[in-house]
């Protein structure tokens, strides 16, 4: 839920990555964390992993400037990809402003990333959070894995498989190497702060 502390100007908004597991939420989070200016980006925490399995969630916290004069707060977490710990991605999702759904480009992952994408929208709607009102993009990782050999999904077969439907916006991306991420979040921030301004609009003092 986004927070709104209007005697301090300040928005907090939570942006959260989803997707299946070892599609690459966690390395997002690293590689902005590596990258990003010390004033803007905070210290991630990485609450339970096995190996590089998220067994609970991550969380960076962002301060990213000034919008229409107010402070923006972003928090990004990652949710376990593994089918098994849905109940921590249900509760993860709780309060979420805004999501990225991180798809795997590795072809043996076609069904699961069509999965996870129903599960996302199952657990939004479970948690009543209206999954319609969520603002989500769709990012294609690993997409630096064209240049092996190792089969992956083209884009084309991406966009059917997850965003026919959607039509939202989507980024191809390599969490590795850093190609795309920024696009991603940059896109999601934008669309994320826009409806949290607008949810709260009413409420501001005019
Ligand atoms: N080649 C390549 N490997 C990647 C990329 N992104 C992530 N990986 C690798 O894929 C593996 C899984 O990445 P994670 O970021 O841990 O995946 P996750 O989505 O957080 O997985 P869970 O925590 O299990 O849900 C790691 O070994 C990463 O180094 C990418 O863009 N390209
Ligand atoms: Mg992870």
């Amino acid at each position: 839920m986004a927070f709104i502390d209007l005697s301090k100007n300040e928005i907090q908004a939570k942006i959260v990555y989803y997707g299946p597991g070892r599609g690459g939420k966690t390395t997002n989070l690293l590689y902005v964390h590596e990258s990003m200016s010390k004033q803007v980006c905070g210290k991630m925490v990485t609450i339970d992993t096995k190996g590089d399995r998220t067994l609970f969630f991550d969380f960076l916290p962002l301060n990213i400037g000034k919008v229409l004069n107010m402070t923006i707060r972003i928090q990004l977490y990652t949710v376990p990809g593994q089918v098994m710990y849905n109940s921590t991605r249900k509760l993860v999702l709780r309060g979420v402003d805004g999501v990225v759904f991180v798809a795997d480009s590795l072809r043996v992952q076609k069904q699961k990333n069509v999965e996870s994408l129903e599960n996302l929208f199952q657990n939004l709607n479970d948690e009543g959070l209206g999954a319609e009102r969520i603002p989500l993009v769709l990012q294609y990782n690993k997409r630096d894995l064209i240049q092996s050999n190792i089969p992956l999904l083209g884009l084309d077969e991406l966009q059917t498989d997850l965003n026919s439907d959607l039509n939202v916006p989507f980024f191809e991306a390599s969490a590795a190497n850093g190609q795309g991420v920024y696009e991603t979040l940059r896109e999601i921030s934008k669309r994320t702060i826009k409806s949290v301004i607008q949810k709260v609009g009413g409420e501001l003092p005019s």
